[in-house]
């Protein structure tokens, strides 16, 4: 007889939900053909197309399918802190985060994982030596790149795609960063929650993916989350820099008066 999987090693697909009906069973279904011991939580918020519904179908049939409903739309940041709390509280020693459209290939989750050896946090990139985006247009991608080049420069991060939701945390970096308090939503809740692991002192690396433009269904992508992304990182930045200038001046006054 096999043993059981220790809880440590267990790996939670956590994958948001609003209206994707067409694409739920086909994401569930590549990702058990690529991780077929991977269990995948579902969280739906009241999805009028009744994506619910059909997870809940796959749910009954498949004991490594959970889902969990929420009544209102609150956007992918309010899903993702849920769907850790959900994910911590039964044990799981790792958490991925994975959109539902198949933008984020199930057969390279085993790339992930397995970097996942050597890090605490994975991070899919678009933009490393090896990524590449496919059917995107010329617009989204300047858009991306453009994002993450802000983003490097106002917070001094190393990561070349920052803003990309397709990772793998080991439980230790959500337990430790405080990520209930994350109030952003989209890219700037990815950058939020890589910046705070990189300040706790957790390796955050980066794996190559090849991102596809979803085929199926409407993207939630709006200008609103663009705008909250500037803001913030804007924000974060001139703070970010004040604390470096202040250390500066700290350690000059210091010397001077040595
Ligand atoms: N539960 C929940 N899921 C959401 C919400 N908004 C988006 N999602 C899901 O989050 C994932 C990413 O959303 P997308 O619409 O693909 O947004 P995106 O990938 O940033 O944008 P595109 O590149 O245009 O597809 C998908 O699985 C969505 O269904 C939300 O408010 N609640
Ligand atoms: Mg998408």
């Amino acid at each position: 007889m096999t043993p059981p999987e220790p809880a440590a090693s267990r790996v939670l697909v956590i994958i948001p939900t609003y209206n994707e009906r067409d694409n739920i069973e086909l994401i569930i279904g590549r990702v058990h053909a690529a991780v077929p011991a991977a269990d995948v939580l579902v969280v739906d918020d009241g999805s009028p197309d009744g994506t619910g519904k059909v997870a809940d179908a796959l749910a009954e049939d498949d004991d490594r399918v959970h889902v969990l409903h929420r009544t209102a739309k609150a956007g992918l940041g309010a899903a993702y802190i849920a769907g850790f709390d959900w994910g911590l509280d039964a044990g799981y020693g790792v958490l991925v985060e994975m959109d539902a459209d198949g933008s984020h290939a199930p057969e390279q989750l085993p790339r992930l994982l397995d970097a996942l050896e050597r890090a605490d946090l994975v991070l899919g990139s678009r933009w490393v030596p090896g990524g590449t985006v496919v059917n995107w247009s010329r617009h989204r991608e300047v858009l991306s790149r453009g994002a993450n080049l802000y983003t490097r420069l106002a917070l001094g991060l190393e990561l070349r795609d920052a803003t990309g939701g397709y990772r793998a945390y080991r439980s230790e970096v959500l337990e430790a960063i405080d990520y209930a308090a994350v109030a952003s939503e989209g890219y700037c809740f990815q950058i939020d929650l890589a910046w705070r692991a990189l300040r706790a002192g957790y390796r955050v690396i980066e794996v190559p993916i090849t991102f596809a433009e979803r085929e199926r269904g409407k993207s939630k992508m709006s200008n609103s989350i663009v705008r909250e992304a500037l803001w913030r990182v804007s924000q974060w930045g001139v703070q970010h820099r004040g604390r470096q200038l202040r250390a500066i001046v700290r350690n000059r006054t210091r010397g001077t008066t040595s």
